[in-house]
């Protein structure tokens, strides 16, 4: 009887033992890392640290910071953000807008070897750096806004696969050049952004919401297992949301998703909506703390001139809720000219304003950061 006991024990305990390898197995082990369970270590070191201060910091990011501002264009050294501000943006929005096409510079005319060495430049100094790309319309040859349906044409089996796999070749070989002492420039890459909205060939209507994922899905396999990029977080971005399920909707998965991201250039524009877009930062926050992730907003603009906006406005919306203080970046959009731009520049009405948001201790620039690489 006492060795039938011990026997039943033996079985008992190897069982369980099992059980748990099990459960191991079935679990990503990733353990709250990058998708990329072969990320660099700045990759996992960039995640990991973001994750760690955003609790209390909010990176600040312009879009195309270094390459030009209201009134001057290609000034090293120089950015509007510095210029009001005393220090240059803490996270740096590139555009690769016509890099699928082989020609040397995009489509708002910015060299693409510059905005390599404005990356490497950039990361050297301690910034942080994230990738957008309005990509022409793969099957009608118009640009990103050609809503010509394109993304079932390009998926594996489809007729535009093989050249849309090109285009994802060029990115890869652009990433080469962003390799600083031997290590690669870690990436927060945003492909596909806005894509609750109908505007781009890949978003809203145009395309079914599994063959956006599939699509996604297709974009990190290969980027990650055939080309080997290991610098790269991915960036799940939708436009404006009032509902999980509305923002969910073409959600690629846990497996493929390192932050969550939104754009909102709406909100920003009156008083009255500044409750809005807190309640959309809590609601991605939430998403993303659910699985172990990081959420953005990764593309606004929109106090035009208003003298106060940013402290009335975009921090008052981050201080509406203590969650909405989680956001870990915000990315207004380039300062094109003096119609269409999104920071303040010397002389601009909200210029003073901009300094006192900047201030707060929230609010992080380029010289605020803590080592985010290590
Ligand atoms: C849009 C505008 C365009 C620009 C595009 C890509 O929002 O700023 O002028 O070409 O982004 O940067």
């Amino acid at each position: 009887m006492k060795q039938v006991l011990i026997l039943v024990g033996v079985l008992l305990f190897a069982a369980t033992v099992s059980a748990c390898a099990n459960i191991g197995a079935s679990r990503p082990d990733t353990a709250g890392g990058p998708i990329d369970r072969d990320a660099t270590a700045e990759t996992k070191a960039l995640y990991a640290n973001l994750k760690r201060i955003t609790p209390n910091a909010v990176l600040f990011g312009h879009e195309d910071a270094l390459a030009y501002g209201v009134g001057w264009s290609g000034e090293e050294g120089r950015s509007d953000v510095k210029d009001v501000t005393g220090s240059h943006p803490a996270v740096y929005g590139w555009e690769l807008g016509d890099l699928e096409n082989g020609v040397d510079s995009s489509l708002d005319d910015v060299a693409f070897a510059d905005i390599q060495r404005w990356i490497r430049e950039g990361y050297q100094r301690g910034g942080v750096v994230t990738i957008s790309w309005h990509m022409d319309n793969p099957v009608s040859g118009g640009s990103s806004w050609d809503t010509t349906r394109a993304v079932a044409a390009i998926l594996p089996g489809g007729p535009q696969h093989e050249k849309f796999k090109g285009w994802l070749d060029r990115f890869a070989a652009f990433n080469e050049g962003l390799e600083v002492d031997g290590k690669m420039v870690p990436i927060l890459f945003r492909p596909y952004h806005e894509n609750t909205g109908s505007w781009f060939w890949w978003g809203g209507r145009l395309a079914s919401l599994e063959d956006y994922k599939t699509l996604w899905r297709f974009t990190v396999d290969y980027l990650r297992d055939e080309k080997g990029l290991h610098n790269l977080l991915y960036v799940y971005s939708t436009d404006v949301h009032n509902s999980e399920e509305e923002y969910l909707a073409r959600y690629p998965g846990d497996e493929y998703v390192d932050v969550l991201g939104f754009d909102d250039y709406q909100s920003l524009r009156r008083d009255e909506t500044v409750p809005l877009l807190t309640e959309r930062m809590v609601r991605v926050v939430k998403l993303a703390q659910e699985r172990g992730k990081l959420a953005a907003y990764t593309e606004t603009g929109g106090g035009g001139q208003d003298p106060d906006y940013w402290t009335t406005r975009l921090l008052a919306a981050l201080n509406g809720d203590p969650l909405a203080r989680h956001i870990t970046w915000v990315l207004p959009w380039r300062n094109a000219n003096q119609r269409q731009n999104f920071v303040p520049y010397l002389g601009h009405p909200a210029a003073s304003d901009f300094k006192q948001f900047t201030d707060d201790p929230l609010i992080l620039l380029e010289d605020e950061l803590p080592d985010l690489y290590r």
